[in-house]
C-alpha cells in the first residue's frame, strides 16, 4: 500500500477566505476588461457615416460578418417560398410612408421613373414603359422588422428583365443599387445580387390591382429576400454604385444587408 499524501483539510475559516480571495479576483478582472472593451470601442473609428449615422464599427461587425455569411451562401437558385393565390391577405398591412408625404395628391401621370446609367445618360421611364415588359407575380410572405409578416400578392416587372430590356448589364457589375423616393426622403442600397435576384421585382399591381397611393403608387420595390424596409414604396430613381449607397433605415441604426 502507498501512503497516503499528508494533505490538511482546510479549516472553514481558510475556505471562507479562498472563495472571498477568488470572487474578489474574478470581480476585479471583469472590471477591468469592462473599461478595457469600453476605452477600446470607445477609441475605435466610426462605421462609414453613409452606412450608420455614428456608430463605432465593432458594435457593427456581428452584422457585418451576419452580411458575410448570409451573402457567401446567397444564390440565384434559391428561391423565398411561395403560396397559393388563395393566401394572399384580401386587406395588405400598411406600414409607413416616409418621403410619400400621403397629403398632398400625388400625380401619377407625371410621374416618370429615373434610372441614372453609368455612362451619365438618362433614362426616364412612364408607367406604360414599364408595364410594356413581361409581368411577373409574385405571392410570398412579406416580413417587416417590426414583428409582423404576412403572405401578399403581388405583380409587376422583375428587376432583372428591366436591366435585361434596356441594356443596363454594365451597370449591374457596380455592387449596390440605389433606389430614392422622387422627394429623396426614403432611400434605400440593395446590393447588386439581391436586387437581380430572379424574385424581386418593380411592382405596379397587390392583388391583381393597381398599386393604392399608400402601398408605394405607381411603382414600389418587391424584393422578398429581404426585410420590409428595403422594399421602397414610391420609386422615382434608380442608380448604381460600388460604395453602398445612403440607406434610410441604416443610418437608424438597423442592418444594412437586412437579408432573410
Ligand atoms: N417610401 C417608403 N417606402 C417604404 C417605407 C416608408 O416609410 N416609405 N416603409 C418600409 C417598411 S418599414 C415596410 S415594412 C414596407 C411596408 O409596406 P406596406 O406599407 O405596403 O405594407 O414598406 C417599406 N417601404
Ligand atoms: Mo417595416
Amino acid at each position: 500500500m502507498t501512503p497516503k499524501k499528508n494533505k490538511k483539510p482546510l479549516t472553514v475559516d481558510q475556505k471562507i477566505s479562498r472563495r472571498t480571495f477568488i470572487s474578489f479576483g474574478a470581480f476585479t478582472a471583469l472590471s477591468a476588461s469592462v473599461y478595457f472593451s469600453w476605452r477600446w470601442l470607445y477609441k475605435s473609428p466610426l462605421e462609414m457615416p453613409a452606412a450608420t449615422k455614428g456608430t463605432r464599427a465593432p458594435l457593427r461587425d456581428a452584422l457585418n460578418n451576419n452580411e458575410k455569411i448570409f451573402r457567401s451562401g446567397f444564390s440565384h437558385k434559391h428561391l423565398v417560398k411561395t403560396y397559393p393565390k388563395s393566401m394572399a391577405a384580401k386587406t395588405v398591412r400598411y406600414n409607413s410612408s416616409v418621403g410619400m408625404n400621403l397629403k398632398t395628391p400625388f400625380n401619377v401621370a407625371e410621374w416618370k421613373l429615373q434610372i441614372n446609367k453609368a455612362s451619365g445618360e438618362v433614362l426616364n421611364l412612364s408607367l406604360a414603359d414599364i408595364k410594356a415588359l413581361p409581368k411577373t407575380e409574385i405571392i410570398f410572405a412579406f416580413k417587416c422588422v417590426e414583428g409582423w409578416d404576412q403572405i401578399s400578392h403581388w405583380g409587376g416587372v422583375k428587376f432583372a428583365d428591366l436591366i435585361a430590356h434596356y441594356n443596363l448589364q454594365e451597370e449591374t457589375k457596380f455592387a449596390y443599387v440605389a433606389m430614392e423616393t422622387p422627394d429623396k426622403g426614403y432611400y434605400v442600397g440593395i446590393d447588386t445580387p439581391s436586387a437581380t435576384h430572379p424574385q424581386t421585382i418593380l411592382a405596379y399591381e397587390v392583388n391583381g390591382k393597381p398599386l393604392p397611393v399608400k402601398h408605394g403608387a405607381p411603382l414600389r420595390l418587391i424584393i422578398p429576400v429581404k426585410y420590409g424596409i428595403k422594399n421602397i414604396k414610391r420609386i422615382g430613381s434608380i442608380s448604381f454604385a460600388n460604395e453602398r449607397p445612403r440607406d434610410y433605415w441604416a443610418e437608424r441604426g438597423y442592418d444594412y444587408y437586412s437579408g432573410l
